[in-house]
């Protein structure tokens, strides 16, 4: 595919960002992208996980690989949440057209995660009956965790560090991977309004509130309810940020096969509001007027 027709925009230091269909992306992604969009058809009883990258991905691929695999979930201690629960974009569709990993399995549904926006996905999703839950996470948090998260990932080059005011730049501008951020939160919101049985919509700080609620509700949204309230509580335990992190797969410094960044970089500090620590009065307020315009107007009172 010739990326050199599509708009491209400077990013970090030399690297640069391409626009497909409104939305930016890494350009070693874009091809990859396409194979999603023109390749999966989803089986009725899929399960997908969308999210804008750093809005605690991690965290809710292993509550749902628990809740979905709940003989099995021992395994989140010696594998990567990642790895359990792959991305269509990186993994899965990385390489082929038909890839191997989506022979249907003999036991319940495959669970598979992505960061493309609904506007991309538009006919795969609307296509078929598989379930999505869509978990986002406020802006301002996420930027911060998105910040740090591309200063590790370019540690180790020369010069590329990313000074935070130019990283809320370019987030409020939407030049961001899988952004714009507020497009793409408003793209699965309004599908989850239209079809609520198959479109489930969390958000990050709401699930860190009351994990135990949420656990519960995601089992029923996925017909798969929880008889005993200590199997709910002993799959938030295992996954809580503590326990998780506590595992030596996820505090590897290694590589991720599918990503240029080492496992450990998937866990930092799990909070919300860490914003404050950072981000200027400034930053804080064109972020707010931000979300004033794009999500408060229409009726969305998320992410201040
Ligand atoms: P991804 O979209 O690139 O896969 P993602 O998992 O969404 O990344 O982002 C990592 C964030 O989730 C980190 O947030 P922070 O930078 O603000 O700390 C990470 O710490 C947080 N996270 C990972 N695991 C958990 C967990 N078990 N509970 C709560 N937050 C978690």
């Amino acid at each position: 595919m010739d990326l050199s027709s599509l708009p491209r925009e400077k990013w970090v230091g030399d690297d640069y960002l391409v626009q497909l269909g409104g939305f930016w992306f890494l350009p070693q992604f874009v091809k990859k992208n396409k194979r999603v969009i023109n390749n999966y058809n989803p089986l009725p009883n899929d399960v997908i996980l969308v999210t804008f990258p750093k809005s605690g991905t991690t965290w809710l691929k292993s509550l749902l690989y628990s809740i979905l695999n709940r003989s099995s979930r021992h395994k989140l201690a010696v594998e990567h949440p990642h790895d359990l629960v792959p991305f269509l974009e990186a993994q899965v569709f990385a390489e082929a057209d038909e890839p191997p990993a989506l022979a249907a399995p003999l036991d319940g549904p495959r669970l598979f995660a992505t960061h493309l926006p609904y506007q991309l996905l538009t006919k795969t999703l609307d296509s078929s009956q598989c379930k999505v839950i869509y978990l986002t996470r406020n802006p301002k948090d996420l930027l911060v965790s998105f910040w740090h998260f591309v200063n590790k990932w370019n540690m180790e080059k020369p010069n590329q560090s990313w000074p935070l005011d130019e990283a809320t730049d370019k987030f409020c501008d939407g030049v961001i991977p899988c952004g714009p951020y507020y497009d793409h939160v408003l793209g699965y919101r309004e599908l989850s309004l239209k079809r609520p049985k198959n479109v489930m919509f969390v958000n990050f700080e709401g699930m860190l509130e009351d994990p135990h609620g949420y656990v519960k509700k995601l089992g029923d949204f996925l017909e798969c309810p929880f008889e005993e309230e200590e199997e709910v509580d002993d799959i938030v335990k295992n996954c809580s940020f503590e326990m998780l992190s506590s595992y030596d797969v996820n505090k590897s410094k290694e590589s991720t096969t599918w990503f240029p960044t080492p496992y450990n970089s998937f866990f930092r500090k799990g909070k919300v509001g860490d914003y404050k620590n950072y981000l200027s009065n400034e930053s804080v307020q064109r972020i707010d007027t931000l979300t004033k315009e794009r999500f408060h107007s229409l009726g969305f009172m998320y992410g201040i």
